[in-house]
């Protein structure tokens, strides 16, 4: 097979990267030092995390000056994510570290005033803007395929301010700011997208740069209306995974967090049994899911975390879905079985090495904050949240919240932030708080949502899996009122989880609220609904949604 020379500077998800590239025929050659970049015939250098770090990490290890050698001699280079904003000269999220310089400008923070940040999600990466259309891919890309971005920081679009250096830039929109998705000029390549997380389409990118196919005649005429889309709607699988009663790895399902059989007589019976982890991953990869979400929802109590089924899951899994994954369920800091001390990073890492993109938190997010709140509102930089926040970005930590109501009477009856509700108690109560719990909602803590959610924003998570455990498992619809109210709390996306039972249920919930996302779990896996009928539905109603692509 032929080869890339890949260079592994940071942590991060390269597992996923490995996979992609040995998709579409190549076979990785790692670079450990700069003394193995000279032989490199085609270079990739992926990045996940901040740009000060990748950037001093590649100076400290003395990459730099190899790279740009590299470049220099007209081979082949392609830069992933802070491998494309390693290209330009600095950025805004470390202004006093030093990029490569290939690309005369900087990068900057998107606005949050109208939009979340990080700008997670499938968007556009076109070459043809203003209405003026090509019919030339540029190695691979098309106006009418989406792919994957997250980041916080952008280079963003000023017309003609590249292209007067010979680049050709492809961009997409966020709000109303429009940014660098791909750029090109020679034998540079970059993406600010990940292509390893892309689908086919992100497939199809990669091969053309490792084949050096600059350009290809795109299949279809690019509509107009196509170069001005932003982020698509996005779709989340979600997949509980636990050990049943015969010790197999199954995926589950709950009604309000009790995922046992209930016999008709009474509660308690066997684990439901609803399929095959990583079976049912690609299967709703292959129905379109934007992304897949495990939940380890057993602790595995037995087995050293080095070996912990999840890693195995993580690995097939990414073997076949091309998709974030993300893995939540233990995240913390953890006494091995032989006794050894485990922090929560080193678990994440082992996570990320086996191809997660992102680890959620659940249980911990909420001690974590409310010792946040008991330091009056510091910093302790020691927290699961924190420490993985800082080594592989804030866009990695999703906190997974399982929030249940307390009904009252009125706001004074709790020092909680209450909402007005539109679904009363049972004693007619107009009023409710969301209470915080941990450990699969056994246990409930004297601590809000908005409390929660705040503070772990704060902490450095870039995400927050917003669960609902009065709506898990009823099909009866997302709990609008709690995400509009988590919504107006923070900046950094929110994606709709607990109660979806039909597609309709999907569109309600990015016509009445502002989620960023919408997770469903048991409407697919007892087989009612399929992705890919949510989001025909969901185009039909005149949402944007990406599909499947072979
Ligand atoms: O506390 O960091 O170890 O994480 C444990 C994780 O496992 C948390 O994210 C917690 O939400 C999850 N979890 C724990 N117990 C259960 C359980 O069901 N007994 N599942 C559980 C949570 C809820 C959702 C579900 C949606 C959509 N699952 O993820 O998929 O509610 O369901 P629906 O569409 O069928 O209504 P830690």
């Amino acid at each position: 097979m032929p080869t890339v020379h890949l260079l592994d500077y940071v942590a991060g998800n390269v597992r996923s990267l490995v996979n992609a590239i040995e998709k579409v025929g190549y076979t990785v050659v790692w670079v450990r030092s700069p003394a193995d970049v000279p032989s490199a015939e085609k270079l990739i250098i992926p990045g996940v995390g901040h740009f000060g770090h990748c950037l001093s990490q590649l100076e400290n290890a003395g990459y730099v000056e190899p790279i740009r050698a590299h470049i220099k001699a007209g081979k082949p280079f392609m830069g992933i994510c802070v491998g494309l904003q390693a290209l330009f000269e600095g950025s805004e999220e470390d202004p006093d570290v030093k990029g490569l310089g290939v690309i005369p400008s900087r990068l900057q923070k998107f606005k949050d005033t109208d939009k979340s940040v990080p700008h997670i999600g499938w968007n556009s990466a076109n070459t043809s803007r203003t209405g003026e259309v090509t019919d030339e891919s540029l190695y691979g890309l098309r106006p009418s395929s989406k792919y994957y971005y997250v980041h916080s920081y952008a280079a963003l679009y000023k017309e003609g301010e590249l292209e007067k250096d010979g680049w050709t830039v492809a961009t997409a929109r966020y709000g109303d700011e429009e940014f660098i998705g791909a750029v090109e000029k020679n034998n540079v390549f970059a993406t600010q997208f990940h292509p390893e997380k892309s689908g086919a389409a992100g497939l199809r990118v990669l091969k053309a740069f490792l084949e050096g196919k600059r350009s290809q005649p795109l299949p279809e005429k690019p509509s107009a209306a196509s170069t001005k889309e932003g982020l698509t709607r996005r779709v989340i699988a979600c997949l509980d995974v636990r050990t049943n009663d015969s010790g197999d790895l199954v995926v589950t399902k709950g009604d309000q967090y009790d995922v046992r059989e209930k016999d008709g007589v009474s509660a308690g019976g066997a684990v439901r049994n609803l399929g095959k982890p990583v079976e049912m991953a690609k299967k709703y990869y292959e129905q379109g899911a934007d992304e897949v979400t495990f939940l380890n929802i057993t602790s595995f109590r037995n087995s050293p975390v080095a070996d912990t089924p999840m890693l195995e899951i993580l690995r097939r899994t990414s073997e076949t879905v091309f998709v974030p994954l993300t893995i939540g369920g233990g995240i913390r800091d953890t006494i091995d079985t032989d006794g050894t001390k485990i922090s929560a990073l080193d678990v994440a890492k082992l996570y990320f090495k086996s191809g997660a993109d992102k680890v959620s938190i659940g249980s911990d997010a909420v001690t974590a904050a409310e010792e946040y709140y008991a330091r009056g509102k510091t910093l302790s930089r020691t927290t699961a949240i924190e420490t993985i926040s800082s080594a592989y970005g804030n866009q990695a930590v999703v906190v997974s919240v399982d929030p249940k109501r307390v009904y009252v009477s009125s706001p004074d009856a709790t020092p909680h932030h209450t909402i007005k509700t539109a679904t009363k108690g049972p004693n007619g109560e107009e009023y409710c708080w969301y209470q915080c719990t941990i450990k699969g909602g056994r246990e409930g803590r004297d601590f809000d949502v908005r409390q929660l959610v705040t503070a772990v924003e704060a902490m450095g998570a870039g995400e927050i899996l917003l669960n609902c455990i009065d709506k898990d498992g009823t099909n009866s619809g997302f709990d609008l009122e709690l995400i509009n109210d988590v919504k107006a709390a923070i900046s950094i996306p929110v994606i709709a989880s607990s109660g979806a039972g039909n597609p309709a249920h999907f569109d309600e919930v990015f016509d009445k609220t502002t989620t960023d996302a919408a997770l469903g779990a048991g409407m697919f896996h007892r087989g009612e609904y399929t992705v890919k009928q949510v989001k025909d539905h969901l185009q039909e109603q005149g949402q944007l949604v990406r599909q499947f692509e072979e």
